[in-house]
């Protein structure tokens, strides 16, 4: 059985507990921290944990955990897995592994020097069915060479105060991820462009179009809207010499055939609210791959490592640049800072 201390009680530190106690074996939720006390200890009641600290750094040293989930706010990412790390604690760290290149890379510097990895970072695309099948398309070649990909990732509502470079840090580093995890090929190459934005959020460029190019050549446009409103939309198209494949759209959720509704004169299926349950499957397939693979010493071999993390966040910034300075921006070689 492995003791998991949940470190941020925030929408993805609750779903995350609620998966861990309700959907995941030999794994049971004994500690919750947040800075929010009460927040922290609902989620402790609701889940049977007996420690609720107000920082991670405390939930760490309690001795009431074996590994930790770490779901706090982005900036904080970078500090609290080099805690767990120094610690000893198997650790999935939500993503991203940091938005800065430095904080990334001073993770993988000291996660390298460790004897055994400790760190997964929790890219759960890898983990959704819809996505394994793509790869597996890729794999198998039957649809013939891959020439290009689109991809479309809305969100309802952007969260509130957030500058438009956290559309890409916090949101778009998921296609970041996923792109060179399907085609097996790095991005070399990003553009940033966008048109006329939305008139209901200030302080974000909404919706933003992301021109990426991997090392063999083919062109990926991600087009990115946080602040959507209709509804939770991730899709992803493969164009192939022979074909193209793509996720369904809207996509069966909670694993349930989609259901296609027709009244009052109109045609149409239902959308997801935000991510949790579109990709409810993923998330719980990550959680049980992590925690069968921390009771073993190990890290699972599926999901995202602190090397291709620090490379995620490498292409976020150049991605950043693009948006501030305008053209192609080369992503910098694994060495630079
Ligand atoms: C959120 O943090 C997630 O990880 C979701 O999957 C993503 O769609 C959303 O844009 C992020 O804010």
């Amino acid at each position: 059985m492995l003791r998991v201390g949940v470190i941020g009680a925030g929408v993805m530190g609750r779903d995350h507990a609620r998966l861990l106690s309700t959907q995941v074996a030999d794994a049971r939720v004994t500690a919750i921290a947040d800075i929010n006390l009460d927040g922290a200890r609902a989620v402790a009641d609701q889940c049977g944990a007996e420690g609720v600290f107000a920082t991670g750094e405390e939930l760490i040293a309690s001795g009431l955990v074996d590994a930790v989930v770490i779901a706090s706010p982005d900036a904080l990412h970078a500090t609290t897995t080099l805690a767990a790390m120094e610690a000893g604690l198997p650790t999935l760290c939500e993503k991203p592994l940091a938005p800065t290149v430095e904080e990334a890379a001073d993770v993988a510097a000291r996660h390298a020097e460790l004897e055994r990895p400790l760190v997964s970072v929790g890219f759960m695309r890898r983990f959704d069915p819809g996505y394994v099948a793509l790869r597996k398309v890729l794999d198998e070649g039957g649809s013939g060479q891959l020439l290009m990909t689109h991809s479309v990732h809305r969100n309802v509502e952007a969260y509130p105060g957030s500058p438009s470079s956290a559309t890409i840090t916090n949101s778009a580093v998921h296609e970041i991820d996923i792109i060179p995890w399907l085609t097996r090929s790095p991005i070399t190459e990003v553009l940033w462009a966008a048109g006329r934005t939305t008139t209901l959020l200030a302080e974000r460029t909404d919706p933003q179009l992301l021109l990426m190019r991997t090392a063999e050549g083919v062109l990926h446009t991600v087009s990115v809207q946080v602040h959507a409103q209709y509804g939770y939309d991730v899709r992803c198209e493969l164009v192939c010499e022979r074909g193209s494949v793509e996720l369904p759209n809207p996509p069966s959720l909670n694993d349930e055939a989609p259901l296609i509704f027709n009244s009052g004169l109109m045609r149409g299926a239902q959308y997801a609210a935000d991510w949790r349950p579109r990709f409810e499957t993923a998330y719980r397939r990550e959680l049980t791959a992590w925690v069968q693979a921390s009771l073993q010493g190990t890290v699972p071999a599926e999901a995202a490592t602190v090397e291709e993390s620090l490379r995620t966040t490498r292409v976020a910034n150049a991605l950043v640049q693009s948006m501030d300075e305008g053209g192609w921006v080369a992503v910098p070689a694994a060495e630079a800072r």
